[in-house]
């Protein structure tokens, strides 16, 4: 008899804590429930999703024309993915640090949606120190911004406007539009105010935490998965994890990787370190991507089939790996995709035209 009142206790408690945790918001959907993680993992192993950033915005010899894209100019269909970066929202302004204006990239990424694409965001923000930019070699920052330090006020008001921008990004019913966040991305590189010798793993975990956290807890932020993406300084799990923040905070196992598939026979170092990330999305029943990739003016005519080919044709790679997004065509600072006429485009439609690469017409027709 006191036997089942202690069990009839403990069950009521462990109710009590259920309904607890799913009236905060944002927890009631896990990330399992995320349209996109769905549609990811149903169609793992029918192909990779081909990505590019800034693809609807601009690319050579346009800017801002319905319906262009020099992914379709030259492979005939659309990306199924599309990058977007949100550096400088943090600082109020209507335009990002490469003069996307947010209303455009707002109505842009709905329109990706509605097409059926993924949408995926990064961030370069100024910080909220002393607005450094991210490049800043001389800034020490996250030690002042994560929860405890001087300057974590303004960073939650830095989050704050990021939150009103995800929040903004609502289909014609006014349902949130599902997106792929990737912030602090590159953290095992020395460029960035948040990378390796600019801030203690500690710190980093922390920032990564809280800035998570807060938008999904505090803010609201819904349908938001959320990608860990090292660059490539790492040749084994161990490394892979040194700064990982946390399995609860991240969806996608992710890697930037340009250095290799630059160097003489690098695509072998770019396919060993992506079975590291694959294997350890399988291990944690997360999905696996190749969250940034490309060469810079695509100066190498074969790049597309003799370097990305061979990693995205690895029979491991092809079978396991989510999507690839190369980045940005800005015709006055770099473009990493080409553009009809250019030397490498028949190549790169080759490659993207292969029946191990998804379009946006082929994620369609299977998911
Ligand atoms: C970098 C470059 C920069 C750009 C930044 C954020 O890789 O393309 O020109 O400002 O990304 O998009």
């Amino acid at each position: 008899m006191i036997a089942m009142k202690i069990l009839n206790n403990m069950k009521a408690v462990k109710v009590f804590i259920c309904l607890m945790i799913f009236s905060i918001p944002g927890w009631a959907q896990s990330s399992t429930d995320n349209p996109i993680a769905s549609q990811l993992k149903k169609i793992k192993g029918k192909g990779i999703l081909f990505g590019h950033q800034d693809d609807l915005a601009y690319g050579i010899g346009w800017e801002y024309q319905e319906g262009e894209s020099d992914v379709k100019r030259v492979a005939g269909d659309y990306p199924a993915l599309f990058g977007w970066e949100l550096g400088s929202i943090e600082l109020g302004n209507a335009y990002n640090l490469d003069s996307v204006p947010f209303d455009q990239m707002r109505s842009l990424a709905i329109k990706a949606h509605k097409m059926g694409g993924i949408n995926t965001f990064s961030w370069h923000p100024y910080s909220a120190v002393n607005e450094e930019s991210s490049w800043d070699k001389q800034a020490v920052v996250v030690k002042y911004i994560i929860p405890g330090g001087v300057h974590h006020e303004a960073f939650k008001k830095q989050l704050d406007q990021v939150a009103v921008f995800f929040k903004s990004l609502k289909d014609d019913e006014g349902k949130q539009v599902p997106f792929i966040f990737r912030p602090w991305h590159e953290m095992d590189g020395n460029w960035f105010w948040w990378g390796n010798g600019r801030c203690t793993k500690e710190e980093f975990k922390a920032l990564f935490s809280f800035t998570v956290s807060y938008l999904r807890h505090e803010k609201g932020v819904s349908d938001m998965l959320v990608a860990y993406s090292p660059d490539r300084n790492f040749k084994s799990s161990e490394e892979y994890y040194q700064w990982y923040p946390g399995d609860e905070l991240v969806d996608i196992m992710g890697v930037d990787n340009y250095y290799d598939l630059k160097q003489e026979n690098g695509e072998l170092e770019a396919i060993k370190k992506l079975h590291i990330v694959i294997n350890e999305a399988k291990n944690k029943n997360k999905l696996a991507a190749f969250t940034e990739t490309g060469l810079e003016n695509v100066k190498d005519p074969t790049w597309y089939s003799q370097k990305l080919g061979k990693v995205l044709n690895d029979p491991i790679i092809s079978k396991e790996l989510s999507y690839v997004m190369v980045w940005r065509n800005d015709q006055d600072v770099h473009f990493f995709f080409p553009y009809p006429g250019h030397p490498a485009a028949e190549d790169t439609k080759l490659l993207l035209r292969s029946p191990n690469i998804l379009l946006l017409n082929d994620f369609n027709q299977l998911k």
